[in-house]
């Protein structure tokens, strides 16, 4: 496995599950975004992540349209990406994917439609930018099963290409919440936005890219300082010692995630590489093989669906994104999902610290355990400052 920095390699995570530690395992999210070879969408990804300082996914499994708006809404603060089954959404039309985009671009985050495709490559090209759902019009990242073969890849590869295309040449026939003389009908779905977007309504320049770079480098050095200061503010114990400094930084932070601006309109793919459910046939070599698809098309995949991080080799910088993950219900609190470790239907979880810390994921997902609880605002932050931590103490075992 090859090593480029200078840690301890006596020095390892606590599980066995971890795999040889790849250097993406204690690099920040905005170094990884800048990695050569990173592709846009990953970049933003990963930019948004630190920005945001949240890894969390919301699984937004809810029946109805205006559940799953009101939810993006309530949530959209403290994630980085909101899954979708918009096959579960009873009542799921282009009008629901536009509001969802425009929530999307006012809350900063991706949209991921969890859709799971597996079949041959020119099904799957209809079922993903055609038919009553029109996937890759309004959805950055989806997923695919590898049991049918690369082809898969190639296939859902070529339909984004034309889906973008598209866009591009001027057919704006898509789903998207790009702006538009006349963008303003997201407020006739009747939800209440705490805050208007503020983003850039233009296209992008080299000089913005310039501007990122440069800003980057300084975003770098704030939240190495704001990490040193929350690690000193935990051995101390006194989290009054954060203010002056860490204000400082969560403004630098917000300003960079404005400047971010809405995402890139590209489109991503995530392989199930393992799945989280008892007996899953999702291991072991048929894992190895996805990753080796993965490499053969890094301009497209941009991770995994996995229980851990599967980064090994030189260059790997995909992104793990973990399901199954559940906390114990807070103290005084009702927890959704059943949370002692199983959900009775196959379902395995796991905390957030042992998926993102252990195992090396990066994003973790969460459904039942967020959307069942009485607070779901308060839960999800609650999961998003555990997976948080989970990472920073990560990246400093580095
Ligand atoms: O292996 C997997 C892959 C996925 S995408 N296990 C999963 O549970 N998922 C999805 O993650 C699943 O379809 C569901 O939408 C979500 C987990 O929901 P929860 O309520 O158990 O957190």
């Amino acid at each position: 496995m090859p090593s480029t920095d200078d840690r301890d390699p006596d020095q390892s995570l606590s599980s066995a599950a971890v795999p040889a530690r790849h250097p993406t395992l204690t690099q920040t999210y905005l170094t990884r975004a800048f990695l050569p070879g990173t592709p846009p969408l990953t970049s933003y990804l990963l930019r948004l992540i630190a920005y945001k300082q949240t890894n969390l996914c919301l699984s937004a499994d809810v029946g109805t349209s205006a559940e799953l708006l009101a939810v993006a809404d309530e949530l959209g603060d403290s994630i980085c990406v909101l899954k979708t089954h918009c096959d579960i959404v009873a009542d799921w039309t282009e009008r629901t994917a536009r509001a969802l985009v425009a929530i999307a671009r006012r809350r900063r985050f991706l949209i991921f439609e969890d859709r799971k495709f597996g079949d041959i490559g020119s099904t799957v090209q209809k079922q993903y930018a055609a038919g009553p759902l029109r996937i890759a019009s309004w959805a950055e990242l989806t997923n695919a099963h590898v049991f049918p073969g690369p082809a898969i890849i190639t296939a859902l590869k070529e339909a984004a290409d034309q889906t973008i295309a598209a866009y591009n040449t001027g057919v704006h026939t898509e789903i998207s919440a790009e702006p538009r003389p006349d963008d303003s009908d997201d407020d006739d779905e009747g939800y209440h936005h705490g805050r208007r977007d503020r983003g850039r309504k233009g296209g992008r320049t080299g000089a913005d890219d310039d501007d990122d770079a440069a800003s980057t480098a300084l975003t770098e050095q704030a939240m190495r300082r704001h990490d040193s200061i929350s690690q000193n503010s935990r051995d101390d114990d006194d989290d009054a010692t954060l203010p002056a400094a860490a204000a400082a930084d969560r403004a630098a932070r917000l300003a960079r995630l404005e400047r971010l601006g809405p995402a890139p309109y590209v489109r991503g793919l995530l392989l199930v590489a393992q799945m989280s459910s008892a007996g899953s046939l999702c291991a072991g070599a048929y894992t190895e093989a996805c990753v080796g698809m993965a490499r053969r098309r890094r301009d497209f995949v941009v991770g995994f669906i996995a229980q851990e991080g599967l980064n090994a080799e030189e260059g790997d910088n995909f992104v793990s994104l973990t399901p199954g993950v559940g906390l114990a219900p807070a103290a005084g609190g009702a927890g959704g999902a059943e949370r002692g470790g199983v959900d009775g239907l196959g379902q395995l979880y796991v905390s957030p610290r042992t998926a993102v810390l252990e195992r090396g994921s990066d994003v973790v997902i969460v459904g039942r355990g967020i959307l069942g609880a009485k607070d779901r605002r308060a839960e999800a932050e609650r999961y998003r400052e555990e997976a948080w931590r989970a990472y920073e103490e990560r990246v400093r075992s580095g």
